[in-house]
C-alpha cells in the first residue's frame, strides 16, 4: 500500500481559522478534511476548507519569477547585472532566476531611494502571508529602506473595527472565543454574512439559535441567517450607526443599563446619556416615517431590551464598516456593551469577524503606518494606501512592493488605482498567481502559499496557528524573498527559517506573543492559544479593565447624519439604486485561489447581480451596466429574487472581469479611509445588444 501521511495544519482561506487534516501522498494532497478534535471547526469545514486546495497545482502557478521586458530596456545598469540571469518567455515578459529578480529589485530601490528620498517607497500586503513574513515586510520597509508607509488589507476591511474598539475600550480584537456562542443568552448579528462568509462560526449560531431562539440579525437584504433569527431586522442602506444609537436610547429610556458595571469599569456615560436624549434621530419612532420600514421602530425596542437583560454577544462585519461612519459605528456598538456590562465576561462580548486568515496577524504585526509591532507608536507615521494611492498621482510614491493583496481589482475607484499605478517607477509584486496587479508589475516573484510553508497565522478570535507545509516546494517563502533584497542592500538579515524571525517577534512584540513559542504552539496545536500568550493565554479578554491607559471604557457619541437612502426614505423621494457588494461561500476575494479549484469555481463562475422582482421593469435586457461617476461594470447578468428590498441591488466582486470597483470613488470612513463598499447609487445601462448573445 502506498503511504498516506496525515498533517494537521489551518485552512488558508478566511478570519475562522478551521483546523484541517490533510492527506497527503507523494508530496500532493489528496483529501483535506476537518481535524477530528478541531476546537474551531468541530469537525466541519466549509467547501473551501475541503476543496480549495487545487490552486496548489493549477497549471498557471507562478514557479519562475519574471521580470518585465521593458523594465530591462529602461534600466540597462539593471539588465547588465543579472543578464545572465534571464531568458526570454514571452512579449511582454522574461524569466528571470530568483537571484537576479532580488538583485535587479535591490538596485531599482536603492536607485529610487536615492533619487527620490526613502519615503518614495511603500509597502502593501501580507493580511495572507504568515505573521513572520509580514512582521519582516514592515520591518524591511521601516528600517532598511527608511520609508513609514506600510499598510494592508483591513484598511479596506475592519480596520474601523480596531479604531472603533480602540477608541472605547483599548483593544482592536474580537473579546470571546467562538465557543462562547453556547454560553450566550442572546445575540445579535450586525452587517455580516455570516453563512457564506464564516461559515463554521454560522454553524454554531444556527446550533445555538434553532434551540433557544435567541437571535437578532439586521442587514440591508435577507440574508440565510434571518431564517433562524428572532428578530428579522432588515434596515435601509447606511442607517447602522441610527440603528445602534436607538438600542442605546432605548437601554437610557428603560434603564436597561447596569450601574455597577457603569460605576465601576467605565467613564463618560452621564454625558453620553444627555446626548443621546437630545439626538434628534434617536427615538425608534423615527422608523415610522420611513416607507417600508416602519416596523423596526418596534423591533428595534425589543432587541435592545434582551441585549441588554441578557448575557449577550454582538458579532459584526462589513456591512458595519465599509461606510463612511463604519469607526462611528464600532463604538456605537461597544458603548452597548458597556452600559450593559456585556463585555468581560463568557457568553458576552464583541467578536469583529475579522476576514482574512491572517489579517488579524497582519495588524498585530504592525503592517500598518499607524503601528509599530504590538500596536506600538511607530518612530513616523505612514500613509494609508488610499493616501498612497493620491501620492503616486502626485509623483511623490515611485515605488511599492506589494505582498499579496491585488490593489488594482480589490480596491474601490479601480481606474484611479491603475492611473496612479502608471505613474510609479517600479511595482514589485509577491503572489501566487498573475494576478490583475502582478499582470501590472516590474518584477512579480511566485512564492510559497500556505500550505506549502511554516508560519504563525492570527485568526478572528486571536487564537495563533502555527501552519505546517502539508506539501514542499522549492519556491520561496515571502519572507525569504525579503530577506534577499535586504541582503542586496547591504543589510544584515540571518534568518535562517522562519521560527527565528518568530522568536524575534516575540521579543519585540512581548505584550501579546511573549509566551507563544513555536514549541508551545505545537504542544497545544488542538487547543489553541489566544492573544496575549504569556504563561497562560487570554481567551476572553477585559476581564478585569478595559486596555485604555486608565483601564476605563469610554463613550464617544457621535450623531447619525441623514444622507442617501434613509434621506430619500424620509423625504418619500427613494429614486435610482443602491448598490451594495459582497461575498458568496464558494469564491474568496479575487478568486484568484478559488476559481482555480474546479470543485468551487463552478459554483459560481460568474457576477450575479440581485435585483428584487418589482424592478424588473428598468431592467429590459438579460445583462446590465452599472455605471457612476467614476466608471462602468462590465454586462453582468441579472437573478431576480425576493430576498432584497426594490431599488436595492447586490453583487459579489470576486470576479475582476466585472470591474465591480471601477464604480467606487474615494468616499470612506472619516478615520481610516475604508473604502465604502457598502453604498453607491448606481445608474442602471441595459445591454440590448446582450439579448442575443446569451
Ligand atoms: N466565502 C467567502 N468567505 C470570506 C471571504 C470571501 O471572499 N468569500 N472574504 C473574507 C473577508 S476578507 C472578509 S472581510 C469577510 C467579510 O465577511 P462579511 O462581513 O460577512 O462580508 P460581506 O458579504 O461583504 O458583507 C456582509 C453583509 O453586510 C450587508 N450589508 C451591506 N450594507 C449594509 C448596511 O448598511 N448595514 C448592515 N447592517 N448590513 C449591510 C450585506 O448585505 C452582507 O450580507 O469574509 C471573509 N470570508
Ligand atoms: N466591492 C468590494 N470590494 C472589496 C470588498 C467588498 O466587500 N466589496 N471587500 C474588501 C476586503 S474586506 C478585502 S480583505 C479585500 C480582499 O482582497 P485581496 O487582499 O486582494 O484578496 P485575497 O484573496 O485575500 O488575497 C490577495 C492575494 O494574496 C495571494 N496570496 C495567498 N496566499 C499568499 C501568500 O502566502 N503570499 C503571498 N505573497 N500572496 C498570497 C492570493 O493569490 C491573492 O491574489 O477586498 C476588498 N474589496
Ligand atoms: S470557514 Fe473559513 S477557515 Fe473554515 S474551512 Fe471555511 S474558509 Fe476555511
Ligand atoms: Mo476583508
Amino acid at each position: 500500500m502506498e503511504h498516506v501521511d496525515v498533517i494537521d495544519s489551518v485552512c488558508t482561506y478566511c478570519g475562522v481559522g478551521c483546523d484541517i487534516s490533510a492527506s497527503v501522498k507523494e508530496n500532493k494532497i489528496i483529501d483535506i478534511s476537518a481535524h477530528p478534535e478541531g476546537v474551531v471547526s468541530q469537525g466541519n469545514l466549509c467547501v473551501k476548507g475541503k476543496y480549495g486546495y487545487a490552486f496548489l497545482d493549477a497549471h498557471d502557478r507562478l514557479k519562475t519569477p519574471r521580470i518585465r521586458k521593458r523594465f530591462l530596456e529602461d534600466n540597462p545598469k539593471i539588465y547588465d547585472a543579472i543578464a545572465l540571469h534571464v531568458k526570454p518567455l514571452d512579449e511582454t515578459w522574461s524569466e528571470v532566476s530568483l537571484e537576479g529578480a532580488t538583485t535587479a529589485a535591490a538596485m531599482k530601490l536603492q536607485e529610487i531611494q536615492k533619487k527620490y528620498g526613502s519615503k518614495s517607497i511603500c509597502s502593501i500586503g501580507g493580511a495572507r502571508t504568515s505573521c513572520e513574513s509580514s512582521y519582516l515586510l514592515q520591518k524591511f520597509t521601516r528600517q532598511t529602506l527608511g520609508s513609514p508607509h506600510v499598510d494592508n488589507c483591513a484598511r479596506i476591511c475592519h480596520a474601523p473595527s480596531l479604531k472603533g474598539m480602540r477608541t472605547t475600550i483599548g483593544e482592536g480584537a474580537a473579546t470571546n472565543p467562538y465557543n462562547d456562542i453556547y454560553n450566550a443568552e442572546f445575540m445579535i448579528v450586525f452587517g455580516s454574512n455570516t453563512t457564506e462568509a464564516h461559515p463554521i462560526i454560522a454553524n454554531r449560531i444556527v446550533d445555538v439559535a434553532g434551540k433557544h431562539d435567541n437571535l437578532a440579525v439586521f442587514d440591508v437584504r435577507e440574508i440565510t441567517l434571518h431564517r433562524f433569527a428572532k428578530y428579522k431586522g432588515i434596515i435601509p442602506h447606511e442607517a447602522n450607526l441610527l440603528v445602534l444609537n436607538m438600542m442605546a436610547y432605548v437601554i437610557i429610556t428603560e434603564e436597561l443599563y447596569n450601574e455597577h458595571f457603569l460605576a465601576d469599569r467605565t467613564k463618560g456615560f452621564e454625558s453620553f446619556k444627555e446626548k443621546i436624549l437630545n439626538d434628534p434621530y434617536a427615538n425608534p419612532a423615527y422608523f415610522e416615517k420611513l416607507e417600508g420600514y416602519e416596523s423596526l421602530s418596534k423591533l428595534i425596542p425589543k432587541v435592545a431590551r434582551e441585549y441588554a437583560l441578557k448575557k449577550s454577544m454582538i458579532f459584526w462585519g462589513l456591512g458595519v464598516t465599509e461606510h463612511i461612519d463604519g469607526s462611528y459605528a464600532v463604538m456605537a456598538i461597544t458603548h452597548l456593551a458597556l452600559m450593559t456590562g456585556n463585555i468581560g465576561k463568557p457568553g458576552a462580548g464583541l467578536m469583529p469577524l475579522r476576514g482574512q486568515n491572517n489579517v488579524q496577524g497582519a495588524c498585530d504585526m504592525g503592517m500598518l503606518p499607524y503601528y509599530d509591532p504590538d500596536y506600538q507608536t511607530p518612530k513616523e507615521i505612514g500613509l494609508m494606501t488610499p493616501q498612497l494611492v493620491d501620492e503616486m498621482l502626485d509623483g511623490r510614491i515611485k515605488a511599492v512592493i506589494n505582498m499579496g493583496e491585488d490593489l488594482t481589482h480589490v480596491h474601490p475607484n479601480s481606474n484611479k488605482v491603475n492611473h496612479a499605478l502608471d505613474q510609479v517607477e517600479f511595482l514589485m509584486v509577491q503572489e501566487l498567481f498573475m494576478t490583475d496587479i502582478a499582470k501590472r508589475a516590474d518584477i512579480v516573484i511566485g512564492v510559497k502559499s500556505a500550505y506549502e510553508k511554516t508560519g504563525v497565522y492570527v485568526n478572528a478570535m486571536r487564537r495563533l496557528h502555527l501552519s505546517q507545509p502539508l506539501v514542499t516546494s522549492d519556491l520561496p517563502d515571502d519572507w525569504e524573498v525579503i530577506k534577499l533584497v535586504e541582503n542586496k542592500l547591504g543589510g544584515n538579515y540571518t534568518y535562517e527559517n522562519s521560527k527565528q524571525i518568530w522568536d524575534e517577534v516575540r521579543e519585540v512584540a512581548y505584550r501579546r506573543f511573549s509566551g507563544a513559542s513555536y514549541n508551545r504552539l505545537e504542544r497545544h496545536r488542538i487547543r489553541g492559544l489566544q492573544w496575549p500568550v504569556h504563561t497562560e493565554d487570554t481567551p476572553i479578554l477585559h476581564q478585569l479593565d478595559f486596555r485604555t491607559e486608565d483601564g476605563y471604557g469610554e463613550f464617544h457619541y457621535h450623531q447619525y447624519e441623514l444622507r442617501g437612502m434613509v434621506q430619500e426614505l424620509v423625504e418619500k423621494n427613494l429614486t435610482g439604486y443602491y448598490l451594495t457588494t459582497g461575498r458568496t461561500l464558494a469564491q474568496y476575494n479575487n478568486a484568484s485561489q478559488t476559481s482555480r479549484c474546479d470543485k468551487l469555481h463552478k459554483r459560481y463562475d460568474e457576477t450575479v447581480l440581485f435585483v428584487h422582482e418589482d424592478d424588473a421593469k428598468d431592467f429590459t435586457s438579460d445583462r446590465v451596466m452599472l455605471k457612476t461617476a467614476f466608471g462602468q461594470s462590465a454586462p453582468i447578468s441579472i437573478k431576480f429574487t425576493d430576498k432584497i428590498k426594490p431599488k436595492t441591488l447586490f453583487c459579489t466582486f470576486h470576479h475582476g472581469k466585472a470591474g465591480i470597483n471601477r464604480l467606487f470613488g474615494d468616499r470612506s470612513d472619516v478615520f481610516t479611509l475604508t473604502a465604502a463598499f457598502k453604498s453607491i447609487k448606481v445608474e442602471i445601462m441595459n445591454d440590448e445588444d446582450s439579448r442575443d448573445s446569451f
